[in-house]
């Protein structure tokens, strides 16, 4: 009894520390992600979110992608993003403003991105939200570097 308590706590604490340097955000076609906050640990690397859309909707009328910015860099990259159109998975090229970004995806779909954690400042406020047109006062959230 006392061993089968000792591999429970072993597998917890295995998949907890298993999952820290990524995450998996899910959207739907209802235009929202199902969390509005990412805690990235500090000690991370590398970073790897999964978008995952469990919509049934196409891209063409309900996609979703994940974009990483600064919060003072949020609006401006939602602009250039719209100007910039599906082609370009609503995302300006080369944008230096952009820390990390998904392509587009339809109902169904997955994609992920890994970002580089040593680009991040700790005192800075970052955003994650989609660019697809209309959708980022809906879809939007806080990602945070903890300690
Ligand atoms: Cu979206």
């Amino acid at each position: 009894m006392k061993s089968l308590l000792l591999l429970l706590l072993t597998l917890t604490a295995f998949s907890a520390m298993a999952q820290d340097c990524k995450t998996t955000i899910s959207a739907s076609d209802t235009m929202r992600y199902n969390t509005s906050t990412i805690h990235v640990p500090e000690t991370c690397d590398g970073f790897t979110v999964t978008l995952s859309h469990r919509g049934k909707l196409p891209k063409s009328v309900m996609g979703h992608n994940w974009i990483l910015a600064r919060k003072d860099d949020m609006q401006q990259v939602i602009s250039d993003g719209l100007r910039a159109g599906p082609h370009n998975n609503y995302v300006k090229p080369a944008d230096s403003r952009v820390i990390a970004a998904t392509s587009v995806i339809g109902g169904g779909e997955r994609t992920s991105v890994t970002l580089d954690i040593s680009r991040l400042e700790q005192n800075q406020e970052y955003r994650f939200f989609c660019t697809y047109p209309g959708h980022y006062s809906l879809m939007q959230g806080t990602f945070i570097i903890a300690a």
